[in-house]
């Protein structure tokens, strides 16, 4: 199957089926959301019933909970868990240290509850996704619906305070309606080009009221597996 899949495809499958490799026997597992996420799902569903691999899934999204389920994993909530032994999800960046833009799919936020509650948290992605400064991928910014006009004027002067190199906040759209996220909130993105310093960053956006949590994930990732087009894999 892996021959008929295009560069990018395989390497998100390669990334994944190495961190499939992770899940041991009776763990309890976040599973993440997105294309490589899904490739993960997958393998995991053929270890559960090809090997018989026991495990409890907290999916972080209602995509991957159907998944998850169609693919013979058990899934439970995250208060059933209580604690998870890890977490394995995708990102639409990282850098160096580890930390990462996550939310293009729009479950950045039981993504980033789910990912904070496991002993250890592993991002697989393809090639593409390191950079050298985060930024130049639009900030996700889940805020509920309510006054989120006003939410995004007092996102847009903070960014004036901030070291970005763009500060336009646009409001992610399903068609002709916004989105709507699991948590039934909206999701504004921040197109910054540039982020000078993305812990301070974090931390500024959640203490604006209506905004409920951003895509920032610092200090949350341990391990990032990358995958190439040409089927290699590193362990970083
Ligand atoms: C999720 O899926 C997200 O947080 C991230 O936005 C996205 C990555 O998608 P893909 O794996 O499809 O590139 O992990």
């Amino acid at each position: 199957m892996i021959k008929d899949l295009s560069p990018i495809d395989k390497a998100k499958y390669v990334a994944a089926c190495r961190a499939a490799d992770l899940v041991q026997d009776g763990m309890r597992v976040g599973l993440g959301t997105g294309s490589t996420a899904a490739w993960l799902v997958r393998r995991l569903g053929e270890r559960v019933r090809g090997e018989g691999l026991t495990i409890k899934g907290v999916p972080t999204s209602t995509a991957t909970a159907q998944l998850a389920r169609e693919e013979g994993i058990e899934v439970i909530s995250l208060d059933q868990a209580g604690w998870l032994d890890l977490t394995i999800d995708g990102a639409d960046e990282f850098d160096g240290e580890f930390n990462l833009i996550k939310g293009g799919g729009a479950a950045l936020l039981q993504e980033k509850i789910v990912a904070t509650a496991s002993d250890q948290m592993v991002v697989i992605a393809d090639a593409g996704k390191e950079v050298e400064t985060l930024g130049a991928f639009p900030l996700p910014v889940e805020v509920i619906p309510f006054g989120w006009q006003t939410t995004r004027t007092l996102i847009e002067e903070a960014l004036d305070t901030m070291d970005v190199l763009g500060t336009s906040v646009t409001l992610r759209m399903n068609g002709e309606a916004p989105k709507v996220t699991d948590e039934g909130n909206h999701i504004l993105d921040l197109h910054l080009k540039r982020i000078g310093n993305a812990r301070q960053l974090a931390l500024v956006m959640n203490q604006i009221p209506g905004v409920v949590e951003n895509g920032l994930f610092i200090d949350i990732c341990d391990k990032v597996i990358v995958g190439y087009g040409d089927g290699r894999v590193e362990l970083r």
